[in-house]
């Protein structure tokens, strides 16, 4: 069986989660390292035993030797290494958020289908547990057609401790939390036509909004909504659980927290444990996340095995991409926006 050798660009705080998924992956293997801070090159270079090891990402296509890119840097420079893969004819992964704008986003897909090479973005929250679960209730038909949803991320948690930047940016949680949110949305009830949104920032520390309300039209007339907040302070602490209502022609579907789904139709009501799994090297609460970084990489090796699109691509991550920008827009004019004119 062939193993397929990758490249990981960008050794920090989340990287190392994709290391160790990277170890459990079958037929996978991670050969060279690359980050332009020598400190978090050695870390993790000897942490998890890479030999090559760059501060140059030029340097490090030039030599190759590997079959695939991971690219763990935060966003900035997202659209420089993505299109140095593409020159080098490299398939590559791309952390979320895809890139600093929606243009970005285009010239970057763009560039990975003229060099004939598959782009993912590492959008892993559709990937886990409960998430799937949900779709494969969906999928059985046991609610029948959803006609109404709502997707909702509500914590205090201080993720500001592991990545200081987010309280930096002008745009903090619809483009750092959101943005995975709307992910789920558009993944569990289809694409998006129509998107309205107001924001707000509570905390007084940080420079972006850390509560987010959007409502979304979509395809075939469901309406959802998706709410996001780092200002609530819970009786219990649900980080990072995303909660699911959904309504449909036969019945209901809720994920509680605590990873209960309680499915209720004419049959009655039933509830089901669709907790994680801990992973040997998760740590609770981050376990959830852990485990859909491993599911998203085995997914990309076993498309890159059989040659077909994977499930979160940079085309299909440009339909999420643009429910950010849409947000955004519309927090600030207080309208409505169409999607499909962000994706002409
Ligand atoms: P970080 O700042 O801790 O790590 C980024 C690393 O990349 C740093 O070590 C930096 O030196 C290096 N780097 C930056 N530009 C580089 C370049 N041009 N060449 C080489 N090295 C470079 O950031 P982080 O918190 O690990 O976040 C990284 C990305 O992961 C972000 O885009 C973030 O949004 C995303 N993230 C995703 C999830 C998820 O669940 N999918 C969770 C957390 C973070
Ligand atoms: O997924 C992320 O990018 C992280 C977190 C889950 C903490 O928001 O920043």
């Amino acid at each position: 069986m062939a193993v397929y050798r990758g490249a990981l660009i960008g050794c920090g705080f989340f990287a190392v989660n994709q290391m160790h998924a990277w170890r459990d992956v079958a037929d996978a293997e991670i050969v060279a390292i690359c980050d332009r801070d020598p400190e978090r090159l050695s870390l993790v270079g000897d942490q998890f035993g890479i030999g090559r090891r760059y501060l140059d990402a030029a340097e490090l296509f030039k030599d190759g030797g590997f079959d695939f890119v991971d690219i763990a840097t935060t966003v900035q420079s997202h659209r420089l290494l993505v299109e140095m893969a593409a020159s080098h004819r490299v398939p590559a992964i791309c952390q979320k958020p895809f890139a600093p704008s929606l243009e970005d986003a285009k010239a970057m897909v763009a560039a990975c289908r003229s060099a004939g090479v598959p782009l993912m973005v590492h959008e892993n929250f559709r990937w886990q547990a409960p998430i799937q679960a949900v779709r494969h209730a969906l999928d059985s038909g046991v609610i029948g057609d959803v006609f109404w949803g709502r997707f909702s991320f509500r914590s205090a948690f201080d993720v500001f401790s592991g990545q200081p930047y987010l309280a930096e940016g002008k745009r903090f949680i619809i483009e750092d939390l959101g943005i995975h949110t709307l992910d789920i949305a558009r993944y569990i009830l289809g694409d998006v036509t129509a998107l309205i949104a107001r924001t707000k920032r509570v905390n007084p520390q940080i420079k972006g909004e850390d509560v987010a309300t959007m409502l979304l039209d979509h395809e075939g007339a469901v309406t959802s909504i998706v709410d996001v907040s780092y200002a609530s302070k819970l009786s219990k602490e649900p980080f990072p659980e995303t909660l699911i209502e959904l309504d449909g022609s036969k019945g209901s579907l809720r994920l509680h927290q605590g990873y209960r789904l309680e499915i209720t139709n004419d049959a009655g009501t039933r509830v089901s444990d669709v907790s994680p799994k801990l992973l040997s090297w998760a740590s609770r609460p981050w376990h959830n996340i852990q485990e859909s970084v491993f599911a998203i990489q085995a997914h990309w090796i076993e498309r890159l095995k059989s040659g077909q699109e994977t499930s979160t691509s940079g085309a299909d991550n440009l339909k999420t991409f643009a429910l950010v920008e849409a947000a955004y827009e519309s927090a600030r004019t207080k309208q409505p926006v169409e999607i499909e004119s962000l994706l002409r």
